[in-house]
């Protein structure tokens, strides 16, 4: 329904930094690359920029072109079985457009508020 009211930030909106890796590109698997990025989520996207130096300035984001954007829409999200990473606190992204993601970090806390977010996007923007 498109008259109604909407709030002005969604609860899924979040940032930080994350080791991320794409594993599926438009359906074909490619190579593995991961890095630390600074992950951005708001609305229905998922935006990564490349740290500058590894810092979590938000002048990096000014600074440097995202790498890349992934639309959660229609997309899903669940813990990576251990087969996708031999890292601890994986999750799997897969999105609509046939890419699939690995975003991980040596803290759980850090990781388990994403799921929750990233859960909460999909769920929230399921009907667009
Ligand atoms: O799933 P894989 O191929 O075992 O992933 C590992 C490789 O990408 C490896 O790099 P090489 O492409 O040089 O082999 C990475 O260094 C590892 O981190 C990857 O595995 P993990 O289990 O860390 O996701």
């Amino acid at each position: 329904n498109p008259s109604s009211p909407k709030p002005p930030t969604s609860p899924s909106e979040k940032c930080g930094v994350l080791n991320v890796t794409k594993i599926t590109e438009h359906g074909k698997k490619v190579r593995k690359n991961w890095t630390s990025s600074w992950a951005v989520l708001q609305g229905s996207m998922l935006l990564f920029a490349k740290g500058q130096g590894g810092g979590t300035s938000w002048f990096g984001v000014g600074q440097s072109k995202p790498e890349f954007t992934v639309d959660l829409r229609g997309g899903s999200v669940e813990w990576a079985s251990k087969d996708k990473s031999s890292k601890k606190h994986v999750i799997e992204v897969k999105t609509r457009q046939g890419t699939e993601l690995l975003i991980q970090s040596e803290n759980d806390v850090v990781v388990n508020d994403w799921y929750r977010a990233l859960l909460d996007t999909i769920s929230t923007h399921a009907w667009e």
